[in-house]
């Protein structure tokens, strides 16, 4: 369960991480799956990535077909009934009831090394879902890492704060969330000062979290095998190139409140 701090800090930013929340045993066997499936496009071979001689994926190319690698895998689905994870979902969402057919299981999140310079992407963010008319959270996206990602290593960036804007503009599309948060000032000010400081703004774990309700800044999705992050399903967030030599692994999932449903529906 979440300690009032993290509660708080999830809140305020739209995005928290809980370090290692998922046992070695199911992260590795989910792991094993999902090379298991490279395997088969001969990008892995037992258990590890077979990469050498290929050229680099470009970016935005994740480097393989999402398609042919599918995102029916048991042991990725094992990964979201690991203790802890429905716990904490449940107390971001006041323990409401879930609707399980709009977002219906996990999917993965691998991106091959695709880029030598790492930058912020300008296209790209977007959100899963249309603001709803009440402008409450509906619901939250855990992402769990499955691999060592390091800084600039293709960890999803997400916009902290952005949960908090357009929440009294009524109902608006997801595209049309995206473009006009990306057309707020605050938002314009943050990729300018990010593009002037080649990337070095972003917040790091260990920097100090602003208090200002206003604030907005962008955390990249680093961390350990069995670290997770919890996003409120309003942040923007965007993929990201990977400068490493290793595939960024991760299994994502949206738990959507199955009372936003008739806003959503009744909205469209
Ligand atoms: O990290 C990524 O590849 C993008 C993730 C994303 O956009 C999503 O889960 O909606």
């Amino acid at each position: 369960m979440l300690t009032e701090q993290q509660r708080a800090e999830f809140d305020l930013h739209g995005i928290l991480k809980v370090k290692s929340l998922l046992s070695e045993q199911a992260v590795s066997r989910a792991r094993h799956a999902i090379l298991s499936r490279f395997e088969a496009l001969g990008l892995s071979r037992r258990g590890e990535w077979r990469l050498e001689g290929r050229s680099r994926a470009k970016w935005p190319d994740k480097g393989y077909s999402a398609k042919a690698v599918g995102n029916k895998i048991e042991e990725v689905e094992n990964l979201l009934g690991e203790p802890g994870v429905e716990p904490i979902v449940g107390s971001t969402l006041e323990h409401a009831n879930l609707d399980h057919q709009m977002f219906k299981r996990p999917q993965i999140l691998v991106t091959l090394p695709n880029k030598g310079e790492w930058f912020i992407p300008k296209d790209g963010w977007h959100v899963d879902i249309a603001r709803i008319g009440s402008g409450r959270r509906p619901g939250v996206q855990v992402f769990i890492l499955l691999s060592e990602i390091k800084p600039q290593g293709g960890g999803t960036l997400v916009v902290s704060g952005s949960h908090r804007l357009l929440n009294n503009d009524g109902f608006i599309r997801s595209r049309d969330v995206a473009k006009q948060i990306q057309k707020k000032p605050g938002f314009c000010k943050l990729m300018s000062e990010i593009e002037s400081a080649s990337g070095e703004l972003l917040r790091s774990e260990d920097s100090k979290h602003s208090n200002q309700q206003d604030d907005l800044s962008i955390v990249e999705l680093t961390g350990s095998p069995g670290d997770a992050y919890f996003m409120d399903l309003r942040a923007l967030h965007s993929a990201a190139p990977n400068i490493s030599d290793h595939p960024r692994m991760m299994a994502t999932h949206r738990f959507l409140r199955a009372d936003t449903l008739p806003e959503l529906t009744l909205s469209k």
